[in-house]
């Protein structure tokens, strides 16, 4: 019988860098006199940088030219990125390391399943990288979660079957990128708004290992 796959997504799942999204896209949406709210942040969460500005200009009723929109992306970006500099292994959220460890242990396969072209950085300054057999990322996808693509990749370069996979996700984009894979989403977060996962917890810590050990093959 084959192992269990576990594929995780990165910001807001092993870093909260979901905080450094928002405050960045707060910013530039400050600039261009839209309102930004965090209920409207849930909605870019996991969703690709470039789709993440075109829902904000549609909020606002803004029109832009393609030069300014690549400037703003490119502006977002470097405030982003400013965040992330400064960040190290202390940013890996609580309770990640010891589901992490035991998986290694149990010579589990897994795989990292990020929207983010960021990713490959971010997982170098946590110093997580060894851990994943596979990284998919936004460099590697051709359409941001809620479709699939991301997680589909991820268990094909893991050589697991779809069902086999488990997913840990802080979108709601994400679970439905996952449940649409025919895969068990995990929802790290509010139980109200991941209500389409399949089990849910308010963040790593209350995952405890007997829970994870009964997703195991
Ligand atoms: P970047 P994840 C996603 O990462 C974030 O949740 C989302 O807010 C962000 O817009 C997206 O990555 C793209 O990120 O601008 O760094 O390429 O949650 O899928 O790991
Ligand atoms: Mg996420």
């Amino acid at each position: 019988m084959k192992k269990t796959c576990f594929i995780f997504d990165l910001d807001g799942v092993l870093v909260d860098t979901a905080k450094f999204h928002f405050i960045a896209w707060q910013n530039l949406a400050m600039t261009l006199d839209i309102d930004f709210t965090e209920t409207k942040n849930e909605q870019l969460k996991g969703v690709s940088r470039i789709q993440s500005l075109e829902k904000i200009l549609a909020w606002g009723n803004k029109c832009i030219s393609a030069d300014t929109f690549k400037q703003l992306l490119t502006k977002k970006n470097e405030h982003y990125l400013r965040y992330v500099k400064g960040m190290t292994t202390k940013d890996i959220l609580p309770g990640v390391m010891p589901v992490l460890n035991f998986l290694k242990e149990k010579e589990c396969p897994m795989a990292l399943g990020s929207s983010s072209k960021n990713a490959q950085t971010i997982l170098n300054k946590i110093e997580l990288t060894n851990y994943f057999k596979v990284i998919v990322d936004g460099n590697s996808v051709t359409k941001a979660k809620p479709n699939p693509e991301v997680f589909i990749k991820a268990a094909q370069l893991l050589n697991c079957l779809n069902s086999q996979c488990v997913v840990f996700e802080d979108s709601i984009a994400g679970i439905q990128a996952a449940n649409t894979a025919n895969m068990q989403s995990i929802g790290i977060g509010s139980a109200e708004i991941l209500n389409e996962a399949h089990f849910v917890f308010p963040s790593f810590e209350e995952i405890k290992i007997p829970f994870i050990q009964s997703l195991m093959n």
